[in-house]
């Protein structure tokens, strides 16, 4: 298996994130990555590499033009500093453009645990190009590729940012497939991709199926249930199967299977799982009780489909669980193959 191991990703590193008016540490740390790469990297058959260079329109084919330039120069404006919406931290006047320019996040994004430096450009685009780059192997001929994103995506819309994701990397890559037929994106992290949601729901080539923590009760609370199910075109091609806080391995298992055979009958050319490790029972903001080992039963029930699979790196918050849950995943997908 070909593991794309995007190096920039140390560049970017957000102090803190707000919730409800509270300053928290955020949970989205560097750790994260460098944990799940060091022990995928010991499982035989594993080869990791660096990202390559795609031309940017694959992100401006996902991304609104006027959101993908509002990163790069809020984030000039910004220098080391992470900024917020609506934070003013540079110039008083409010006629002052620096201000104004950064007061712009209020349209570009949806919350606040998604702050944005000088550095936040350039690690989001080596993360998508590390999706493009799984995406590109499983193109050529591999049944599986691993893309280690950071940050991770599937919160991102198509002129929004939110849920530390900036670009939606599951979803560029699903796009870039899409070229060539029939895809899949397969959601597994705890929260619900509202952003991949967005960008394909009104589009019949790529179906997207998402399984996750009830919004009622867990973010991004306003996408995520049952009754969307895609406009137009789209129409019947987004699913959404939300599942109670609380639950087990043997309680997830029958909604994990409905999932799998909605993908099964729609048979795809190409799949993109949006893996999150997010729904494992020791995960700080999840809400689930997954098991290690269920992850292992998750990945060789995806891997049975015997479709060309790019896994695409979302959430996953417990440092001290990752090696273990990236493990369990990544051999259960290789077993089954
Ligand atoms: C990619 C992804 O998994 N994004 C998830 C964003 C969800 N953020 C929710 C943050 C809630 C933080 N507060 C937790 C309180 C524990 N002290
Ligand atoms: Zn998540």
């Amino acid at each position: 298996m070909i593991v794309v191991y995007p190096s920039r990703h140390l560049r970017h590193h957000p102090p803190s994130e707000i919730f409800n008016g509270v300053v928290e540490p955020h949970a989205e740390v560097p750790e994260r990555i460098e944990h799940i790469k060091a022990s995928v990297s010991n499982i035989a058959g594993v080869r990791i590499v660096l990202p390559k260079h795609f031309p940017l329109s694959w992100i401006e084919q996902v991304h609104d033009s006027g959101y993908v330039s509002y990163l790069a120069e809020a984030g000039r404006l910004s220098g080391n500093a992470y900024t917020y919406p609506s934070v003013f931290p540079y110039g008083s006047g409010e006629n002052s453009s620096i201000t104004n320019e950064i007061a712009r996040r209020g349209i570009y994004g949806f919350d606040l645990y998604t702050p944005v430096s000088n550095t936040t450009y350039y690690v989001a685009c080596a993360s998508a190009m590390a999706a493009l780059t799984a995406a590109s192997v499983v193109r050529r001929g591999e049944m599986v590729s691993y893309a280690l994103c950071r940050p991770p995506g599937h919160h991102a819309e198509r002129s929004r940012m939110g849920g530390y994701c900036y670009f939606n990397n599951a979803a560029i890559a699903a796009n870039y497939l899409s070229r060539q037929g029939k895809v899949a994106v397969f959601d597994i992290d705890v929260h619900h991709g509202n952003g991949t949601q967005h960008i394909f729901y009104e589009r019949d080539d790529v179906m997207v199926v998402n399984i996750h923590a009830d919004p009622t009760y867990k973010f991004p609370f306003f996408s995520g249930f049952e009754h969307e199910i895609g406009v137009g075109k789209g129409k019947l091609f987004n699913k959404n199967y939300p599942i109670p806080l609380g639950i087990s391995d043997e309680e997830y298992h029958p909604v994990f299977m409905a999932a799998v055979k909605r993908i099964r009958e729609s048979a795809p050319q190409y799949l993109v799982v949006s893996v999150g490790y997010d729904a494992h029972v020791n995960d700080p903001i999840g809400g689930l009780r997954l098991s290690t080992a269920y992850y292992h039963r998750m990945a060789t029930a995806i891997a049975s489909l015997h479709i060309p699979t790019v896994l695409v790196q979302e959430g996953g918050y417990n440092t001290g669980e990752l090696r273990s849950v990236a493990q369990s995943f990544v051999s259960g997908f290789l077993d089954a193959n």
